[in-house]
């Protein structure tokens, strides 16, 4: 089949990639001259990826993958655009934005609105339009059909589905092949002919269902996994009241067969988990005050580490912090939304140097003693597996003062005091005195 992809970035570009893979003849476009000009010169303008390079490479050159600013006609057209919420510019306001009430976000809907004019020109009677962004429940069929029949387009004969994507960054070209996918047309013809079209590249279960439901349960997959996370981080606030230690406490909570908590940690960031609940609680505010208040704790949880901070370091002057981590997550490049530079805004804000390391963020790829010399707090923010390694002896004899503040429970705590520092691990603030007690 003719496909055109829409929409470049995290998700369309890899799934252009493993759809010319499986034999399509594949257009990406994207509204980026810079993005089109770099792949036409063999670069990727995504990395961290496995195996996308290889792949990117071996479609481009052999044209069963090609790029361009403007689409053309085709059998098929995926929307891969990205659906932001509506936000503050910079993070010049973060506190008042931590303040902002939860019912106040609203889906951005523009990059679909805009990528759906762009087809209208060319799309015609019997193709199949896929929306893979996340999006609010009723976008496909009334955005998406709606932009079409302003621009003058006969939509009757055209099919409509939501085949939402569920990739996990880092893992992508992976998943995109291996995991289950759902399928939902407008009308029972466009979903059986989603369905076959997904079938020839993906190796997972393809589940047929319609278009609404399909929209709300990826905003539910989400939702799920922010909610679990903010109940660990609830158990992390209360474990630190009670001089327990949370990883200790949840390691053996999910020894129990029908139990499973995700990590605490500084705060969820990226562009799924942390805006997906805010489409649901915009499409039903006066039904989801559970998550309302799990977005909240997770969205404060930056201003806790604030906290941790501040009793780790009363007393004594700071002139420089080293921080560990930038980007969202583990072991991935992606700093947009992330927790990490929130607390480094914030620290900053206080008017303490702050020294950023992260071996994923070429902007903070530097040398790890640079950001330790004459630091007075180590904190780590972002559980990069390269940190396991860090051999806390060696930072003893590089640092000024020696205070350490682990966010993600990922530090030999132990090890660290032996080297002379004096500890705070997020969800175990009393974890020494614990440990006396139970002596
Ligand atoms: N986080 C924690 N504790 C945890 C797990 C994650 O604090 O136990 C934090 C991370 O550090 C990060 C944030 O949550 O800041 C989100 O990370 P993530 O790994 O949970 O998720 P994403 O945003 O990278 O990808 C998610 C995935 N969704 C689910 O697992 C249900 C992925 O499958 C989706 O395709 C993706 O969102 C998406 O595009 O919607």
């Amino acid at each position: 089949m003719k496909v055109c992809v829409m929409g470049l970035g995290y998700i369309g570009f890899p799934t252009a990639c493993v759809m010319a893979r499986a034999g399509h003849q594949v257009l990406g476009v994207d509204v980026k001259q810079s993005v089109i000009d770099k792949l036409n010169a063999g670069q990727l303008h995504i990395v961290n990826e496995d195996g996308l390079e290889e792949l990117a490479l071996s479609v481009l050159q052999s044209g069963a993958l090609r790029v361009s600013t403007t689409p053309e006609p085709a059998d098929v057209f995926i929307l891969a655009v990205p659906t932001p919420f509506q936000h503050h510019d910079g993070q010049a306001d973060l506190k008042a934005e931590l303040e902002r009430p939860e019912t106040a976000y609203q889906a951005d809907l523009a990059y679909v609105a805009a990528a759906t004019r762009a087809i209208a020109s060319v799309v015609k009677a019997g193709n199949l339009v896929v929306v893979e962004s996340t999006v609010p429940p009723h976008t496909t069929d009334g955005i998406v059909l709606a932009t079409l029949q302003e621009a003058g387009i006969d939509t009757e004969e055209i099919l409509f589905a939501h085949a939402p994507e569920r990739v996990l960054p880092g893992n992508i070209v992976h998943e995109l092949v291996h995991n289950n996918r759902i399928v939902g047309g407008m009308t029972r013809d466009a979903s059986k002919v989603a369905v076959k079209f997904y079938q020839s590249f993906v190796q997972g279960q393809v589940v047929e269902t319609d278009a609404t439901t399909a929209e709300l349960v990826k905003l539910m997959e989400n939702t799920f996994r922010d909610v679990n996370i903010a109940l660990a981080n609830e158990f992390a606030r209360v474990c630190e009241h009670l001089g327990v230690n949370v990883w200790e406490a949840i390691k053996l909570a999910n020894l129990h067969p029908r139990v499973n908590f995700l990590r605490p940690g500084p705060g969820v960031g990226g562009h799924c988990i942390a805006v997906d609940p805010y489409f649901v609680v915009e499409a039903a505010p006066h039904l989801t005050s559970l998550i309302q208040t799990a977005r909240r704790v997770n969205r404060r949880m930056p201003l806790h580490v604030m906290e941790l901070y501040a009793e780790l370091t009363r007393g004594t002057e700071i002139r420089k912090v080293a921080v560990l981590g930038a980007s969202y997550k583990a072991n991935v490049g992606d700093d947009r939304e992330s927790p990490a530079l929130e607390v480094a805004h914030l620290l900053a804000e206080t008017g303490v140097e702050v020294a950023i390391h992260d071996p994923h963020v070429d902007a903070y790829n530097t040398p790890l003693a640079a950001i330790f010399s004459q630091a007075d707090v180590v904190m780590l923010l972002t559980d990069h597996k390269v940190y396991d390694a860090i051999d806390p002896l060696a930072v003893a004899g590089q640092v000024h003062q020696h205070l350490l503040l682990d966010t993600r429970g990922q530090l030999n705590a132990e090890a660290w005091r032996r080297a002379g520092f004096q500890v705070s691990q997020l969800g175990s603030g009393a974890a020494e005195d614990v440990v006396a007690h139970r002596a």
